[in-house]
């Protein structure tokens, strides 16, 4: 008798167990929640969205879908890559890329990493089954006048466990303030005491004048969160 009684104390367990254990990854329950997304901002000076996707995995400049859609790393259309045009020259100008991104369960171990021009900018933040926009410095030397790819690799530590969507990206250039003087000169070089001169100077750095917002905006086919 005493026997037996421990063997049902074990299957007990163990039965506890299975029940308790956690499922660590999303199972899909949560794809299509549009709850608390943020619309994509309206472009303003220096700022660029694109709100449609526009890349794909070759690089060829189509959208394959990634975009607007609860994604895995295990999906064939993984990573996320989406351009954003900046039509202007960047040369030194650092900035800001913000998205707007579903369901991160940073905190279950969920691990997103973002890229610009294939530069690490940091990992996607946020909390289980909510919208949130994250924000990621990106340095001078990174953006280019032209196309610049924003990529996003879901789930790197578990590959397929954990899923998410991206709705929107903006790059917004930083205000250029600096200027350096090449060279300056008075005018008149003589000049009586106590009266006054003009003074004059080159100066070179960035041109912020008759620099334009742009976006890609638009309805993703099928019906995304926009
Ligand atoms: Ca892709
Ligand atoms: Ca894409
Ligand atoms: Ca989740
Ligand atoms: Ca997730």
């Amino acid at each position: 008798m005493k026997r037996k009684f421990v063997k049902l104390s074990l299957a007990s367990l163990i039965m506890f167990a299975i029940a308790n254990a956690a499922y660590a990854g999303d199972d899909g329950s949560q794809a299509y929640s549009s709850i608390g997304v943020a619309a994509a901002p309206i472009p303003g000076v220096g700022e660029y969205l694109t709100n449609l996707d526009n890349e794909n995995n070759a690089g060829t400049g189509v959208a394959d879908g990634d975009m607007d859609t609860y994604l895995y790393n295990t999906s064939s259309n993984h990573p996320v890559e989406f351009n954003i045009n900046i039509p202007v020259s960047v040369a030194g100008r650092n900035g800001t890329l913000r998205m707007d991104v579903y369901d991160i369960d940073a905190a279950q171990g969920e691990i997103d990493k973002v890229y610009v021009n294939g530069k690490y900018v940091g990992t996607l933040n946020g909390r289980d089954g909510i919208w949130g926009v994250n924000i990621f410095d990106i340095p001078s030397g990174v953006l280019k006048t032209g196309k610049n790819k924003v990529r996003v690799d879901i789930d790197v530590k578990n590959k397929g466990n954990w899923a998410t969507n991206i709705d929107w990206g903006m790059i917004s250039l930083s205000k250029a303030t600096t200027v350096s003087i090449d060279r300056g000169w008075v005018s008149p070089v003589r000049v009586k005491r106590g009266g006054y001169v003009n003074l004059f100077a080159e100066v070179s750095g960035p041109d912020i004048k008759g620099e334009q917002s742009s976006s890609e905006v638009g309805d993703g086919a099928g019906g995304g969160f926009d």
